[in-house]
């Protein structure tokens, strides 16, 4: 990417002002993001200007659909509650055609404005930060609890069917593709052992005792923007993948990134683990938002959320690296293989706690508060 292209886009998307400059940011593994900054009214002003991986989204302009409808709706819940909605949903920008995206031979983009003065964490110690995140996805869920599931579009068809993913995972292995096969059968058996834990909440499901609720389905923190000075949640971003989902999903894959005593790509397994302390904080942000909404089945298997997304998103990462690196980005060429590991390794520690997890979503049950 250089300035011209950078700026051409930008006028697509009608950015008003004086082009000054753009960085990349390196944060997720699907999209390509930049922060573009203009001068205007005496100000820098600036702008998120992403290209959406299409590798991935099959029918970006379905999904934009989505996006643009889901904001909408989340914003007019916030102004119904006499409160400004600018710093707490996104808005996207409408491109000349008037549609919220803009594709040419560079690709598929869709533009934003930056919300002022607010920081996302790729991770974090700090444990209010934590609890915020929790608030906030369970603010998300709650805001969108009425929102008609049948006009949502599916971004990605069994983006969480685990049953699947082991299909898909075993016949990669059977292909081997790129010949690594014989170099991860210990991965590959470990992750074998664990298919009947990672396929007890789909079966649930599917059998009609775990409902389908609009979910994220991708809640690393590093997807919450937050106040700069104040540390409190504004908005949610990345909503390519709000579909119809399990809610102990949600809760789970943020515990996976949040409450890991490593980031997702350690190479020193000692270091993967579940950290309680953190655990516990996104539990108390989260629980009582959404506790009295949640069946008895959804409140007993939020823990076991944690450990299948945990072991779902390795399996992942491992299917990836055995396929040669076609889906996530990677920097260096074990990368999805030291994430497959290091999931590993913290599915196996989160089976050992599993009890005291549990124990600590119940505590946190018995002091819901209803949202408003
Ligand atoms: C991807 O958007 P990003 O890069 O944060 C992936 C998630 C995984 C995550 C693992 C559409 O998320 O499902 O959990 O990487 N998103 C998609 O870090 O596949
Ligand atoms: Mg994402």
């Amino acid at each position: 990417m250089n300035n011209e292209k950078i700026k051409e886009l930008c006028d697509k998307f009608s950015v008003k002002g004086e082009f000054r400059s753009f960085k990349k940011i390196e944060n997720g593994h699907i999209n390509q993001t930049y922060v573009v900054y203009y001068f205007r009214d005496g100000e820098i002003k600036d702008y998120i200007l992403q290209r959406v991986n299409t590798y991935v989204f099959k029918e970006p302009v379905s999904m934009m659909e989505n996006i643009s409808n889901i904001t909408e709706y989340i914003r007019a819940k916030i102004k119904a509650e006499g409160v400004s909605a600018k710093r707490l949903v996104l808005h996207f920008s409408t491109a000349t055609d008037g549609k919220y995206y803009y594709e040419d031979e560079s690709g598929f983009w869709r533009c934003s404005r930056y919300i002022d003065d607010s920081v996302t964490f790729n991770s974090t110690e700090n444990l209010k930060v934590i609890e915020e995140t929790g608030k906030a996805f369970g603010e998300f869920q709650t805001y969108l609890a009425d929102y008609p599931v049948k006009e949502l579009h599916i971004a990605i068809p069994h983006f969480h069917n685990t049953v699947m993913r082991y299909r898909t995972f075993y016949s990669s292995v059977a292909k081997d593709q790129s010949g690594r096969r014989a170099s991860v059968e210990k991965e590959i058996a470990e992750y074998s052992a664990l298919e009947d834990t990672a396929c007890e909440m789909y079966k649930m499901q599917r059998a009609g005792k775990l409902p389908l609720k609009v979910t994220h389905n991708d809640t690393k923190c590093n997807n919450v923007l937050f106040d700069k000075d104040t540390f409190e949640h504004l908005a949610v971003l990345d909503l390519d993948t709000v579909m119809p989902g399990l809610i102990g999903f949600d809760f789970g894959d943020a515990i996976r990134f949040i409450a890991n005593t490593a980031e997702e790509d350690e190479k020193d397994l000692e270091k993967a683990g579940l950290d309680f302390d953190k655990y516990e904080a996104f539990v108390k942000g989260f629980v009582p938002v959404v506790g009295d909404t949640l069946t008895d089945y959804e409140k007993d298997t939020l823990a076991l959320g944690a450990i299948t997304m945990t072991i779902e998103c390795g399996l992942r990462f491992l299917t990836d690296y055995i396929d040669g690196d076609k889906y996530f980005g990677i920097s260096y060429p074990d990368h999805n293989l030291d994430r497959a590991r290091c999931q590993l390794a913290l599915a196996k520690d989160m089976i050992k706690k599993y009890g005291e997890m549990k124990n600590i979503v119940e505590k946190y049950l018995k002091c819901n508060i209803s949202h408003q």
